[in-house]
């Protein structure tokens, strides 16, 4: 009755041929430069296809992947605009489905990463079946096209496992920071990130230990694929290094089951349809 339709009506609005398994617009190495900051128009003019709150559907056919890229945020205006400037052609040349979602942490307390992403997991998955989340810093731009922004069927990904910042290889073996990747179900399956990381640092090995305790083992891509460029700056106000941080890492194993998703609070302030991106701005407390 499908080829009836066809027949029928010349073509079938309703359903589109798969992606190919391969994008054929993949370029591999791409060239990233911080000149002067573009400007959300510019970064409109580029993105015709991308429709309110930052989401995109290839125009021709039906997508294999739908991924939610998560960015915590506060005071980072020009970082966020780099960023988006190199991801969304970048997302569009890999045949993705996806959305953008920028969670911005209200107010001046201590800034909280790992909280803030809970959160963001927590409002995608109410917009969409989103089939993997991408837990991205806003500073970190993927420099080569083959790093697919899917999940690992099995396991979690740690995508920026070659930052210049750190001589394009990993700082450390258990190193999880920047860029990671977990199915929703692999999220939950972990209880989440921790909420109690107030300030720099730890929050991240925190999460590897957590993958271990659950079960699961870190996959990562090859190095050449996995480089980002960082952009350059200063640590952040309000986001100083967390002096207690040796003391909850070694609680980790403890902790783990009772502190994430399962016990995230916050107050929801906004949820705005930007045309780049999704802004989710929330109260998420402070370091009490
Ligand atoms: N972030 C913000 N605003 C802030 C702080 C952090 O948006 O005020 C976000 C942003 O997405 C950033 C991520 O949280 O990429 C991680 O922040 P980070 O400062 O821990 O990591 P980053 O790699 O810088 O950006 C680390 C170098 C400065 C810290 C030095 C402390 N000794």
């Amino acid at each position: 009755s499908r080829l009836h339709q066809q027949h029928h009506h010349g073509f079938l609005s309703d359903s589109l041929p798969n992606c190919p398994d391969r994008s054929p617009y993949l370029v591999g190495p791409i060239t990233v430069t911080f000149t002067s900051v573009p400007s959300v128009k510019q970064i409109q003019m580029k993105n015709p296809l991308v429709t309110a709150g930052g989401m995109y559907h290839p125009p021709n056919c039906e997508p294999r992947y739908r991924t939610a890229v998560l960015i915590p945020h506060r005071n980072r205006e020009a970082h966020l605009r780099y960023l988006l400037y190199y991801l969304h052609p970048f997302l569009q040349r890999q045949q993705l489905q996806y959305g953008i979602y920028v969670i911005h942490q209200a107010g001046n307390a201590t800034f909280n990463r790992a909280k803030l992403l809970n959160v963001g997991v927590r409002e995608a998955m109410k917009d969409e079946d989103w089939d993997c989340l991408f837990l991205h810093d806003v500073d970190l731009i993927p420099e080569n096209d083959h790093n697919l922004y899917i999940c690992d069927p099995w396991s979690p990904k740690h995508a920026s496992i070659a930052m210049n910042k750190f001589g394009y290889s990993l700082p450390y073996p258990q190193y999880f920071g920047g860029v990671s990747a977990l199915s929703p179900d692999m999220y939950m399956k972990m209880n989440g990130f921790p909420n109690e990381y107030w300030g720099w640092g730890g929050e991240d090995d925190d999460i590897a230990t957590r993958v271990r305790l659950a079960g699961m083992k870190i996959s990562r891509p090859p190095v050449s694929v996995g480089h980002y460029k960082m952009v350059k700056h200063k640590g952040d106000k309000g986001n100083e290094e967390n002096p207690h941080r040796f003391d909850l890492l070694i609680r980790t194993q403890r902790m783990w089951t009772q502190d994430g998703m399962n016990s995230l609070s916050y107050t929801l302030i906004s949820k705005e349809l930007h045309p780049l991106y999704t802004n989710i701005t929330a109260d998420i407390g402070f370091d009490p």
